[in-house]
């Protein structure tokens, strides 16, 4: 784990610590604020630890906590989180992971009941006496053991290339409910996260007949192994992964673990928008609109954009109408902002997008090319022409072949000999082909030492370097950084693929100084890659948005290996999206000719 991510989760729990022991609200929100900060920072921040004008010129760290940067980069530990852990039970911890179980109830579990265990808790639930509690009664009392039963389980998330089909199924059998008028999936799903803790499913019934029918076609459809809510706006079930066809085997450490969690939620026609809005959240993309609304004289909840009183109840509730509510781009406008698109929503600047005129992120329609593919001459499926066939289905001017090189023995990488034929053969092929540019490739490995698998007089007779790091992927952050700094300064190298080798939810991979990385190909006008396999999605959203803010070339590659790989390039522009990639950055939505330029520019 890297120095980020190790620092996060320690003030995680410190957050989660300070609100059992009743610490003030401003506190814990600072400590949570700055884990995600923290979490999300392209740099290795250990690297700044002596610069406290750096860390705090960072948006949501103060002094305090650029104190507690410093001291974790030279003790590697916190005291003020060791001071904390001997004041609150270990197993207080592992409550805060059960669904349905915030450190307010735990707060009241431990102070009353003495639960400081699942054990204690699950004995207490049983006994009837946390039913007894001012505040839980049976129904919270039900919700908590029924969560327990999956806790072990609630900690994975998903791959998003995992749950959209799932949720595109499940949005299937919605729609085919007869007086189902709309539906759509919102949650991390619709923001386009790399991975999905559960399925949000928002849906319009026009009546209450239907809206009964819809909760039952819900709860009772193939794969539903359990339901964990049957109210009549909202159902929330697990289903099986494989009912889906959805194969987890390489995921899933555990054999037990093979279902998601989808909620469904049933809203006014009227209100879409701002339900869509509310649940697409993020939270804290929500908590800034609503201040937005707060500031312009506004209240804004999941039913709509309302005019503010001070009155307790609810607008909705008192025959209020709304200002906006039926679209987002009403409310959106209404709030004097541009609409803004789902990938953008995380509290990270984005209500200053779109200020200056046009907001236009990448699309997938934008993508002509795809330039790092692989065939049966290493580890690919598809032969040259097959995957050019499709490659021209798809509106691509260009496909470049980048079969592994001769490291990648289990890759069957092609050697020297083996390469130059193949050169060969795709300049032939390319001859004989209309409609689409055929361009002779590799896929390079950067080999520990940073130099490339090819000596340069035949990557020179290469049309496209792909560079990628495929071994080593546990070396220290400084190596790393090395490492990949003397492969995008080798002249004769265009793109970086996968350039940390992390695998979603299931590898870290390299922790460069992403900064160093970006500069460096900035420099040497390098093009950085995202690979849009949902197992990978490397370079990670809030690498793009570093990368995009210094001016980097990018470019969304599908890695194909298989013929539906090429289907993964929706998960790449999501990725892309997410951090507020344009088109012109992305060599890949080029037109052909300055495609073409660039590439033997570096010949
Ligand atoms: P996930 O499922 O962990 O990948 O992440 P999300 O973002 O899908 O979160 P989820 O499923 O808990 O809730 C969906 C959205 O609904 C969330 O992004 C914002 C909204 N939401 C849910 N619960 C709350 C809440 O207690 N307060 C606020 N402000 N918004 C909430
Ligand atoms: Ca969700
Ligand atoms: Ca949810
Ligand atoms: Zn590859």
């Amino acid at each position: 784990m890297g120095f980020n991510t190790e620092l996060a989760g320690l003030l995680d729990e410190m957050a989660a610590m300070l609100e059992l022991l009743g610490a003030n609200r401003f506190r814990v929100n600072a400590h949570q604020k700055a884990a995600r900060v923290i979490k999300d920072h392209p740099t290795d921040l250990s690297t700044l630890a002596e610069d406290e004008k750096a860390l705090t010129a960072i948006d949501g760290i103060g002094k305090g906590m650029a104190e507690k940067i410093r001291e974790f980069a030279s003790d590697e530990c916190l005291a003020e989180h060791d001071e904390l852990l001997s004041k609150v039970p270990a197993g207080l911890l592992r409550l805060l992971r059960v669904p349905g179980l915030g450190p307010k109830k735990i707060k009241l579990l431990w102070e009353e009941l003495g639960v400081e265990s699942v054990e204690d808790l699950r004995r207490v639930l049983d006994d009837g006496s946390a039913a007894e509690l001012k505040g839980m009664g049976a129904k919270t009392v039900e919700n908590i053991k029924d969560s327990l039963e999956f806790a072990s389980k609630a900690d994975r998330r998903l791959p998003i290339g995992m749950a959209r089909p799932i949720a595109e199924a499940m949005l299937e059998r919605v729609r085919g409910v007869k007086g189902v008028t709309r539906a759509e999936y919102a949650g991390s799903l619709r923001r386009g996260k790399e991975s999905i803790g559960d399925i949000d499913i928002l849906a319009v019934a026009k009546d209450e007949k239907a809206a009964q029918a819809l909760g039952e076609t819900f709860r009772g459809g193939d794969g539903v192994v359990k339901v964990l809510a049957a109210g009549d706006t909202k159902s929330s079930v697990r289903v099986e992964l494989a009912a889906f066809g959805v194969s987890s085997n390489r995921w899933v450490l555990d054999d037990s673990d093979q279902t998601v969690q989808v909620d469904l939620r049933i809203v006014p026609a009227e209100s879409w928008g701002a339900a869509m809005m509310y649940f697409t959240g993020s939270k804290e993309h929500n908590v800034k609109l609503r201040e937005r609304a707060l500031a312009r004289g506004l209240t804004l909840n999941e039913y709509g954009l309302f005019p503010e009183d001070d009155e307790d109840t609810p607008p909705q509730q008192r025959g209020v109408k709304p200002v906006a509510g039926k679209s987002e781009a009403e409310v959106y406008a209404r709030l004097e902002l541009a609409e803004l698109p789902p990938t953008v929503r995380e509290d990270r600047g984005e209500l200053g997008l779109g200020e200056d005129g046009e907001l236009r992120l990448i699309r997938v329609e934008d993508i002509r090319a795809d330039l790092h593919t692989h065939t049966t001459e290493s580890d690919g499926r598809m032969s040259l022409e097959e995957s050019a066939a499709i490659a021209k289905e798809r509106g691509f001017h260009t496909l470049a072949i980048t079969d592994h090189s001769k490291s990648s023995a289990v890759a069957n990488g092609l050697s020297v000999e083996r390469l130059r034929k193949q050169i060969e053969t795709i300049h032939e092929a390319d001859k004989q082909t209309t409609g689409i540019s055929l361009l002779a490739g590799s896929e390079v490995d950067i080999l520990v030492d940073g130099s490339l698998d090819y000596d340069d007089d035949v990557l020179a007779e290469l049309d496209v370097v792909v560079a990628s790091p495929h071994v080593g992927l546990k070396a220290k952050p400084a190596q790393a950084t090395k490492r990949l700094l003397k492969a995008i300064e080798h002249p004769l190298v265009h793109i970086i693929g996968h350039p940390t080798g992390r695998l979603v939810e299931r590898r870290p991979g390299l922790e460069p100084a992403m900064d160093e990385l970006i500069a460096a190909a900035v420099e040497h006008d390098v093009a950085l890659e995202i690979n849009a396999h949902w197992m990978r999605l490397d370079l990670r959203d809030t690498h793009v948005r570093a990368a995009v803010e210094a001016g980097c070339k990018i470019a969304i590659d599908c890695d194909v290996h298989h013929a539906e790989d090429y289907d993964n390039l929706i998960y790449g522009v999501l990725t892309g999206q997410r951090g507020w990639l344009t088109p012109d950055l992305c060599v890949n939505a080029w037109p052909k000719k300055k495609l073409h330029d660039w590439l033997s520019s570096k010949r």
